[in-house]
């Protein structure tokens, strides 16, 4: 009871002495309410019961402005424990509100509830929240949207309108059922039955064409798209017919502006684009489809979302309802599923704004060195049971031979108390412990091990990280999400990386800055970062069913000396397992 008092008034301590900073920035404080509760939900002519928020779906905007504190009540009333995590949101002393189940916090049990209380510091654009547990972020998820200060513009034109463009993936089943029969038996789970434009699969699937997302805009005006990747197991192309977008922005960092009539978006990203529709009225409909990029070798949905983008009449004009029925319609031209020629263009053309107000702050030394072999395997099956994974194993995915076996308690609960033993281990290794041709013939044996280990990072220590894919059962892109930090992509190639040669090719100047990279199919990544934010950081690939396999991981970031380096005691609601 006392050491509970004590803490409380530690905390209260420290909670007076950082509101000063944050009134003089002139943050609000922003509600929310977040009722975890079951909606029918009826698409493709089903009706399902799922896990909602609020009961609904998409889930709700969350809509806040840079220095803002952030209080969402998050309330369970369904059968399933529960957490939810805010993608992109760097967390800084507050990893408690971060998110994913048994790394930063025990879930939310049936009947519970959590407040998740955050800062957004020195951060504006768009991102978005979702659970992080299972499969449940299939169906509960929504926008993230963070405006610039209020006097502060956007360093391109003022749109005229904004718009939230959020992809989804769709499952007739219960995704719980299908994620849990995947893991029991092995195999890969079932693919999706649909993509969704902001919960709309659209014209393009069987009795769906009601379920139509409709953007309606006027001639000669400028639209933001604030377009967010949510699906679980798919990269997205995305595409408006006879229309150019101009890319602005990426994980909520400003980027060099650049045309393209085709953007690429993995799950976990976000990119905003300027859509300048026409300047008068084109007497035509215009198709907004997404289908996916994909290199696995498994199968995949490979159907085709569409929404619609439709020019409101002008009034003074001649064209009557009769001719708006009748009006053609104009479908873009996506690149092929597998064109890694186009994905290698346009994530090459993503460079930081690196402006005076929005410089880059790319580290140009490196204290650490990390090398990650990361990609699918295989796990033996238990005893007297056939499996469906390759060759009767069951389906795996590790990060240097490791896959990640989640705790059954919080990882940051585990540290801060000091109760690490039988938890975790701190001893994640910096590169493979056997290395191979990362790319070349595979090696004979494919089995991973497991395990529940951290890298422990020094406050402050710059990281440089090369994430090398595998081809163990196939070469394969992969969408890797690092928790609590943004960091820049300073290099990428095919094949093995080459620490001799390749590091001189590196962009320390303007390369993109952001919370989820894609390891090229066959190839290499590199990324830095300063570890300046206390905590324990999950990593991992944001197609669902890799994380599920286990490939994930997590940094463990000490204190600094400073006040301002230190992690914040847990919140006195914080959930136990
Ligand atoms: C949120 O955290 C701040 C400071 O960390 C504290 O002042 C406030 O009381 C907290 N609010 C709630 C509802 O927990
Ligand atoms: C969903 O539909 C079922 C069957 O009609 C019904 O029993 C249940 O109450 C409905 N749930 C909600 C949340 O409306
Ligand atoms: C749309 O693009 C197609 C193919 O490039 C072209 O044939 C058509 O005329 C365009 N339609 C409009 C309304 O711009
Ligand atoms: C999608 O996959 C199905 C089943 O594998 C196949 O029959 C179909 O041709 C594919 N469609 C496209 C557009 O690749
Ligand atoms: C618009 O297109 C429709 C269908 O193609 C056509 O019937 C109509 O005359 C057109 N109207 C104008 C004003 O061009
Ligand atoms: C892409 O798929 C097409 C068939 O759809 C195939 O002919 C081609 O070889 C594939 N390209 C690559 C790089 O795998
Ligand atoms: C990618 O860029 C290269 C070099 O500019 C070009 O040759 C190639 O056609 C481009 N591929 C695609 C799919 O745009
Ligand atoms: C496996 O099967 C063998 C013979 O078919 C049987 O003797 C053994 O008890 C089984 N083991 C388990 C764990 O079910
Ligand atoms: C499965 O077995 C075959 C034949 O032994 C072998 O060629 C193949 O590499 C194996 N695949 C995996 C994933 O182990
Ligand atoms: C790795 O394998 C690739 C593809 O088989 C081959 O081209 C390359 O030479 C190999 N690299 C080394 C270092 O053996
Ligand atoms: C892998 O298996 C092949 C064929 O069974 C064998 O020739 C080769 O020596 C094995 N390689 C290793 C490293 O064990
Ligand atoms: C983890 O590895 C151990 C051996 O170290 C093995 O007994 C166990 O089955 C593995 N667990 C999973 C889930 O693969
Ligand atoms: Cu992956």
């Amino acid at each position: 009871m006392a050491a509970h008092f004590l803490w409380r008034l530690a905390f209260l301590l420290l909670v007076s002495l950082c509101l000063i900073p944050e009134r003089a920035l002139g943050g609000k404080t922003r509600h929310y309410h977040f009722d975890i509760q079951y909606q029918n939900v009826t698409r493709l002519c089903h009706t399902k019961s799922m896990v909602t928020v609020n009961g609904q779906f998409p889930g709700p905007r969350i809509v806040a402005r840079e220095g803002d504190r952030l209080l969402i009540r998050v309330v369970n009333h369904v059968k399933n424990n529960i957490s939810i995590h805010w993608h992109g949101i760097r967390q800084l002393q507050t990893g408690w509100a971060d998110g994913p189940a048994y790394v930063t916090q025990c879930p939310i049990q049936t009947g519970q509830s959590y407040v998740y209380n955050y800062t957004i510091v020195g951060q504006r654009g768009t991102l978005f929240w979702h659970a992080h547990i299972s499969w449940l972020r299939s169906t509960v998820y929504g926008p993230l949207i963070i405006l610039p200060k209020s006097s502060v513009p956007y360093p391109f034109e003022k749109p005229y309108k904004e718009v939230p463009l959020v992809f989804g993936e769709w499952w007739t089943a219960d995704t719980e059922a299908v994620i849990n029969q995947a893991m029991q038996t092995g195999g890969g789970p079932n693919v999706s039955d649909a993509y969704t434009i902001n919960g709309l699969p659209g014209p393009s699937y069987n009795c769906s064409a009601k379920d139509t997302f409709k953007l309606k805009v006027k001639p000669g005006k400028t639209y933001l798209l604030r377009v967010i990747n949510a699906a679980l197991n798919d990269e997205l192309f995305f595409s408006i017919a006879n229309h150019t977008l101009t890319v602005v922005e990426a994980d909520a960092v400003y980027v060099k502006p650049f045309e393209t009539d085709t953007i690429l978006i993995a799950p976990g990203q976000t990119t905003n684009v300027l859509l300048k529709t026409k300047s008068h009225y084109p007497n035509a409909t215009f198709f907004m489809s997404a289908r996916p990029y994909a290199t696995g070798l498994g199968t995949f949905d490979n159907s085709t979302v569409s929404g619609i983008l439709e020019y409101e009449v002008p009034s003074n004009s001649l064209h009557s309802a009769a001719s708006m029925k009748k009006l053609p319609l104009f479908k873009p031209s996506l690149p092929a599923l597998n064109d890694t020629s186009f994905a290698t263009n346009f994530t090459n053309k993503l460079r930081s704004l690196a402006s005076a107000q929005f410089p880059a702050k790319v580290p140009q030394t490196v204290d650490k060195h990390f090398f990650f072999a990361i990609g699918l395997g295989t796990s033996p099956c238990q005893q007297n049971q056939t499996c469906q994974g390759p060759n009767g194993t069951k389906f795996s995915a590790s990060v240097n031979n490791i896959s990640f076996s989640l705790p059954n308690t919080a990882l940051l609960q585990a540290h801060f108390f000091g109760q690490s033993s039988g938890v975790y281990s701190p001893d994640f290794p910096n590169s493979p412990l056997i290395p191979f041709n990362y790319t070349g013939t595979p090696p004979n044996n494919t089995m991973v091990s497991n395990g529940t280990k951290l890298v422990v990072l020094p406050f402050n220590t710059s990281v440089e990280l090369v994430m090398q894919d595998t081809s163990i059962l196939g070469a394969e892109s992969h969408p890797l999400h690092l928790h609590g930090f943004n960091f820049f992509v300073v290099g990428q190639g095919f094949g093995n990386f080459n620490p001799n040669k390749d590091p001189a090719n590196f962009n320390l100047v303007d390369p993109v800055e952001r919370n989820t990279v894609n390891i090229p199919s066959g190839g290499w990544v590199a990324i830095r970062f300063i570890a300046d934010n206390p905590g324990v950081w999950f990593m991992h690939c944001h197609l669902e069913v890799h994380t599920s396999w286990g490939l994930r991981m997590a940094w463990l970031v000490l204190n600094g000396k400073l006040p301002n380096q230190k992690l914040f005691p847990p919140p006195a609601d914080l959930p136990q397992c």
